[in-house]
């Protein structure tokens, strides 16, 4: 099994919770890559839904799938939101912005009634940090300051770049990367770290999973909030 063919399987688990009529977020990443192309296959045979994308890549995808795109910014009830993410802890707490799609998918998520989190097995950790730096969303103004108070708290801030470029998230904002240890209380630090001027957003998503599915070796499991 390659991690992609791990990822594969439990998007395709997820898949299964769609229901006709829904209103689905679709999330951003390789792993929601596969569960747009899943939806594709169900469109084909009849499944009636509309999608919420949380970046042009999904939008783009979505699309080339027949998924039937809602893209105006007023409210929207999501039925479920589905997406991956870059760490997940035993309470199913999230390290997400990997793709620099934090913004949208945290908004996504917070407005959907379920938020399943599509994983291969190598993103469950004990606890979150380490391995994986926590992206933050900032605005370009005054940045390096803002590094700086981030740094106060805790950490080691890396403007994230692109070909030699300041990433640009689709807002146009920068993201900067934090690299912390174990974050021993997720709820704490991303209440601090929203505090800081500048911060537009966490990749930290806290108390927000409906039900993880992770795609193993040994098969597909789920574990409930
Ligand atoms: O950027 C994000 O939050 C993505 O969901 C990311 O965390 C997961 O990406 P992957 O499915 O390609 O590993």
């Amino acid at each position: 099994h390659t991690l992609d063919e791990l990822k594969r399987q439990a998007a395709l688990k997820a898949v299964d919770y769609v229901q006709d009529g829904m209103v689905i977020g679709l999330g951003t990443g390789s792993t929601a890559k596969h569960m747009i192309l899943a939806l594709g296959e169900r469109i084909r045979r009849g499944l009636k839904i509309r999608g919420v994308p949380t970046s042009q890549e999904t939008a783009d995808l979505a699309r080339s799938q027949g998924i039937a795109l809602i893209e105006s910014d007023n409210t929207w009830t999501l039925d479920l939101a589905i997406d991956g993410a870059d760490q997940v802890d035993p309470q199913l707490c999230l390290i997400k912005g990997g793709g620099g799609a934090l913004l949208k998918e945290k908004i996504v998520a917070a407005a959907a009634r379920q938020l399943i989190i599509v994983v291969d097995h190598t993103k469950r950790v004990p606890m979150l940090g380490n391995s994986f730096p926590l992206p933050i969303e900032v605005v370009p103004f005054g940045w390096g300051n803002t590094a700086k108070q981030l740094e106060a708290i805790e950490g080691k801030a890396v403007l994230r770049e692109r070909e030699g470029r300041p990433f640009r998230t689709e807002a146009g904002h920068f993201i900067l990367d934090l690299h912390v240890g174990s974050i021993t209380d997720p709820a704490d630090l991303e209440i601090r770290l929203n505090q800081v001027p500048g911060v537009v957003e966490t990749g930290l998503f806290v108390g927000r999973t409906s039900l993880l599915i992770v795609g193993t070796p040994e098969g597909v499991v789920l574990q409930t909030a």
